[in-house]
């Protein structure tokens, strides 16, 4: 292993091939000379079955594919590392979470649900948050999404689930998304589904980022130290850059502009070395508190509040290297909430014990056999050794005569680890009861969650979860669904019901919210962290710009590590009035103002005054709908005094601020809504 390197990025190295300026080759290692052109009879004659070549290749193609993940198909990758910032010694026996500055290599997949894919990032939509840990003791896979609940409580409803929210089978309309009638009669079918569609509602379901996402285990698992001693644990993961989210409108319109918007930002960020990074943390629970709470701590659509059980943080996650080929790793990598280490193990959730079963069968399907742990990205980084053979695709070569247990041929080895050794033994919980099929009467409250969830949000995070309920509920078709989603949601909040009611042109609701006047302010994302570094603005100019002025300012925000684009007419550079030169990378054309956190309007001549002007105003308006702040050069006045904009928060005017514009600027970037701004 070379020094610099960790050990899985040392071992994928030796997997890596560069093709760049070798001899080209079939995969029999025999050199090619023309790949231009099959073998025929005759030039224009009858390609012949004697072409090796042209079979090997073609056969190649015909068989690229792979069945796409039947849920989370559409992800995106990276690697980084895992670094331990406080012992977790007293609570768990993994090895991973015990000295203080250990680091584990590791790779995380965030992903889309629903679509497939080729679908849009910016979809309304839970997002996987997957991350395999490369520990010394084996993978720990952590198979999280970016809300801390889901929507079902046993996984014997998860095809059902699944196939209501999917494109709906006749006629595969529409693509991920869940404004559709099959998943609003499942919701309103499946009440247990109430509190999660609180939070795909919300701005946690359209994130700014994947860097600002929180990343949750959502089961109840277990810690279990040296003594055997367990807690019930549950995982989060907090962005350093604070929890941010699109606005609907905003996030539909990025879907067509880019839909790659989330992968070209994180892709982006790691290639310029911008820092990405979480925190990591657990909720802990004693076993004796197990019946302490209102709610089933095995239920997983309940959170435990973090006011009553706080995160207590232990490490870092970083994420620094983009991957080599995105086949070979985003694709082929193999999450599986099974892949555990000792002093962490499952409790009965029976949604848990439900994807214990589903990951590595669908992964015998989906990587086509029982080899797929070979695969470099799902290879561990410490040896691994059993009696297992054979099977499609078998790389290692496993060598003598024994392959099985117990014997003494071999020294009846591999042999098997006790506790002590570090061999992996299951949590020994007491466990009685009668075979049954039915629901904990402690898993029937759907609503009092759903209503905390309700009474945490701001004043703008309320308009945006019932906009989002009208725009949902508005597209499903059947009265009669729409209207069994109202008499639901008025569980939850009697005004919200009663406005999507009156929105979707069905009866208002009869019943009553249910008696919860708590609030966890720990769920809106009003009290995140803000910060302006990696934010993007859109730096709209032409030519007799203030060369001072604007350099003054693009330097203060590249200082505060935002990310700049300098959007005019056409590519090339321009001339300020000083002889100030500045270089285009992006016309009005080839950008749109849903791409930027934050406009700069610089202004200036163009050679069509009016339609520079024109478009200038466009990107104003758009950014101005959307709540973000808008920097106003001297030169950018005229034309921001023609926008629809209106002078009021997050407005920054230079010939206002003075010199303190620049500063005045990054503030309100740092801001990045000002939901108190008057829309026209
Ligand atoms: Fe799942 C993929 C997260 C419930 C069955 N799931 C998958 C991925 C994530 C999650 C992040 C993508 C992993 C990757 O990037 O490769 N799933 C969750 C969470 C759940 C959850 C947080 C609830 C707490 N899942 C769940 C249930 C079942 C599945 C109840 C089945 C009973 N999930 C699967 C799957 C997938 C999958 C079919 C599709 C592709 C794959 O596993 O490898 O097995």
């Amino acid at each position: 292993m070379e020094n610099n390197k960790n050990p899985k990025e040392a071992q994928l190295e030796q997997f890596r091939v560069n093709n760049y300026g070798k001899k080209m080759t079939t995969n029999q290692g025999l050199k090619v000379s023309d790949d231009e052109n099959s073998l025929k009879a005759g030039v224009r004659g009858p390609t012949l079955l004697e072409d090796f070549h042209l079979r090997e290749k073609i056969t190649h193609f015909d068989h690229e594919r792979i069945p796409e993940r039947v849920v989370h198909a559409r992800g995106f990758a990276a690697h980084g590392e895992f670094e331990l910032l406080k012992s977790m010694k007293e609570f768990t026996r993994a090895k991973f979470l015990q000295d203080v500055g250990s680091k584990t290599p590791l790779f995380i997949r965030f992903s889309t649900v629903v679509g497939s894919k080729g679908s849009a990032d910016t979809v309304r939509d839970v997002r996987g948050f997957a991350i395999k840990f490369y520990t010394e003791e084996g993978n720990f896979d952590l198979v999280g999404n970016n809300i801390p609940i889901f929507f079902i409580q046993d996984a014997i409803k998860f095809p059902d689930m699944v196939h209501a929210i999917k494109p709906e089978p006749h006629n595969e309309i529409p693509q991920a998304s869940s404004a559709h009638d099959t998943f609003w009669d499942f919701v309103a079918n499946n009440q247990e589904s109430a509190h999660m569609i609180m939070w795909l509602m919300s701005d946690r379901a359209i994130p700014r980022s994947f860097r600002m996402m929180q990343g949750f285990g959502v089961h109840t698992f277990r810690f279990v130290n040296e003594d055997g001693k367990a807690k019930f644990i549950k995982f989060h993961i907090k962005p350093f850059l604070g929890v941010h989210s699109l606005v609907w409108d905003e996030a539909q319109k990025i879907a067509g502009k880019d839909p790659d918007f989330h992968r070209r930002d994180l892709w982006e960020n790691i290639e310029h070395g911008n820092i990405v990074e979480y925190g990591i943390g657990v909720q802990m629970i004693d076993e004796e508190d197990e019946f302490m709470f209102d709610f089933d701590i095995l239920d997983a659509t309940k959170i435990w509040p973090e006011e009553l059980v706080p995160v207590q943080m232990f490490g870092k996650i970083t994420l620094n290297q983009n991957v080599s080929n995105v086949f070979a790793e985003t694709e082929q990598v193999a999450m599986h909430l099974g892949n555990i280490v000792p002093g962490i193990d499952f409790t009965n959730d029976p949604l848990l014990q439900g994807r214990l079963f589903s990951y590595l069968d669908t992964q015998l399907l989906r990587l086509g056999g029982p080899n797929f742990t070979e695969i470099p990205i799902n290879r561990p980084v410490c040896p691994f050794h059993n009696n297992q053979r054979d099977g499609f695709s078998r790389q290692r070569i496993d060598v003598g005569q024994v392959a099985y247990h117990k014997n003494s041929l071999a020294g009846n080895t591999p042999s098997t680890s006790s506790w002590k050794e570090g061999g992996y033994v299951h949590y020994a919980e007491k466990v009685e009861g009668r075979v049954i099929r039915e629901r904990s009467d402690s898993f029937l409250d759907h609503f009092s969650q759903a209503r905390l969830f309700w009474n945490s949000m701001t004043k703008p995070e309320k308009e945006h979860i019932t906009d989002a309920f009208i725009f949902e509920v508005g597209k499903v078709n059947s009265a009669d669904v729409r209207q069994q989603v109202v008499d639901m949601f008025v569980n939850v909040d009697v005004g919200l019901a009663t406005a999507i009611a009156d929105a979707v042109g069905v009866n208002r609701p009869n019943g009553q919210q249910v008696n919860v006047t708590a609030s966890s302010p720990a769920l809106s994302q009003s009290n995140t962290p803000k910060y302006p570094y990696t934010l993007r603005v859109g730096v709209l100019i032409g030519s007799g710009f203030n060369g001072n002025e604007v350099k003054a300012v693009v330097n203060t925000l590249f200082q505060n590590g935002v990310a700049v684009d300098i959007v005019g007419e056409q590519l090339g550079s321009l001339m300020g009035a000083d002889g100030v030169k500045v270089v285009l990378n992006k016309t009005f054309l080839t950008t749109s103002p849903v791409l930027y956190d934050s406009l700069y309007v610089v202004g200036g001549k163009a050679e069509n005054q009016a339609k520079f002007n024109n478009d200038i105003e466009e990107f104003i308006n758009e950014a101005y709908r959307h709540y973000k702040p808008i920097g106003v050069a001297s030169t950018g006045e005229t034309i921001f005094n023609n926008s629809k904009a209106k002078i009021g928060p997050g407005i920054v005017i230079a010939s206002n601020s003075g010199t303190d514009f620049p500063n005045d600027f990054i503030q309100a970037i740092t801001e990045q809504r000002f939901w108190d701004r008057t829309i026209y």
